[in-house]
């Protein structure tokens, strides 16, 4: 175990043991989801991690060492702290050099199982290229996390407030596969199909394992992107969301939001204009994200 990963009990018992185990992110929770919404999925979707027959490890950085599960009292006060840091490749370092608190986005928890031994990762939705990323540049350094940590990471596609072919184009530059599960479409994260296609397609937990093995095997750097869509009876149209994501762009571009700062922002817009729809679906797809992974997690074991 690396010095600078905390486990809690549960996940040094699971690690001892050769248990399988999931590692989940904290962004989702301080920046992502308001609370007390953030608080009950994070409960929530670990419990569902439990069911499915894995240990789960929600990652944080808090007074100079990666926690690796949380227990109740820190999830709790995770989920209530404001001025959190969003911590990505970039930040982590100075964040745990510093003492302060953070929470990791998909490419700081990719660094984090890395150095937890825990092979398998589920969250909401990855970061990728911007719309407007040919003026603003903005891509996420999920794509290039991806692209060098070995780590499979469950998610419903991108989110549809990106632009999902400029996404999947960096994607397959950088050698990341990525993988529809059960349907040849690629998913956009609210809706189960963003009309383009996935590269690859995969149908079960044990195919999708078999190919992380495989990986491993070939000595090849980098992660697999597992595209879950989200169950059918939580979608929303991608029709009904295009105007209002469209609205979010104009108001973010308007406000001069960039950075960090233009994700959670789209998001809490579409979260009012949808009242809450668009939480609700969100919080469908991370539980249904979890299920997955557990059992791509426990596939992986012998
Ligand atoms: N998807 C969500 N909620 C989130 C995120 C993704 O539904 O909060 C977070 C993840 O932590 C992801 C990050 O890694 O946004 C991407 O941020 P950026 O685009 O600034 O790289
Ligand atoms: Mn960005």
């Amino acid at each position: 175990m690396h010095d600078l990963i905390a486990p809690s009990a549960e996940v040094a018992g699971a690690l001892a043991a050769g248990r399988p185990l999931v590692a989940l992110e904290s962004t989702i929770i301080t920046h992502g989801m308001p609370f007390p919404q953030n608080l009950e999925t994070a409960r929530a979707v670990e419990e569902a991690v439990r069911e499915a027959g894995a240990v789960p490890a929600t990652m944080a950085v808090i007074g100079g060492r990666i926690r690796a599960g949380l227990d109740p009292d820190a999830l709790e006060e995770l989920a209530r702290a404001k001025d959190v840091a969003k911590l990505s490749r970039a930040d982590i370092a100075a964040c745990l050099a510093s003492g302060r608190t953070g929470a990791t986005t998909v490419a700081a928890t990719m660094i984090a199982a890395r150095l937890a031994g825990i092979e398998v990762f589920a969250t909401g939705g990855i970061g990728g290229v911007h719309r407007g990323a040919e003026q603003s540049f903005d891509i996420s350094a999920d794509l290039h996390e991806l692209a060098q940590t070995p780590v499979t990471v469950v998610a419903a596609g991108a989110k549809a407030i990106l632009d999902l072919p400029k996404t999947l184009e960096v994607l397959e530059t950088l050698g990341v596969p990525v993988i529809a599960v059960g349907q040849d479409a690629f998913p956009a994260f609210w809706s189960q199909d963003s009309g383009l296609a996935a590269p690859l397609r995969l149908d079960t937990a044990g195919e999708i394992a078999a190919a992380h093995a495989m990986r491993r095997a070939l000595g090849l750097p980098g992660g697999q992107l597992v595209a879950n869509p989200i169950p059918a009876a939580h979608e929303i149209p991608a029709a009904t969301l295009a105007p209002l994501i469209a609205e979010a762009q104009a108001a973010a571009e308007a406000q001069g939001v960039s950075g960090k700062g233009v994700t959670p922002f789209l998001l809490q817009w579409l979260l009012e204009r949808t009242k809450g729809r668009t939480l609700e679906a969100n919080i469908a797809l991370v539980l249904n994200n979890a299920r997955l992974a557990a059992h791509i997690a426990r596939a992986l074991k012998p």
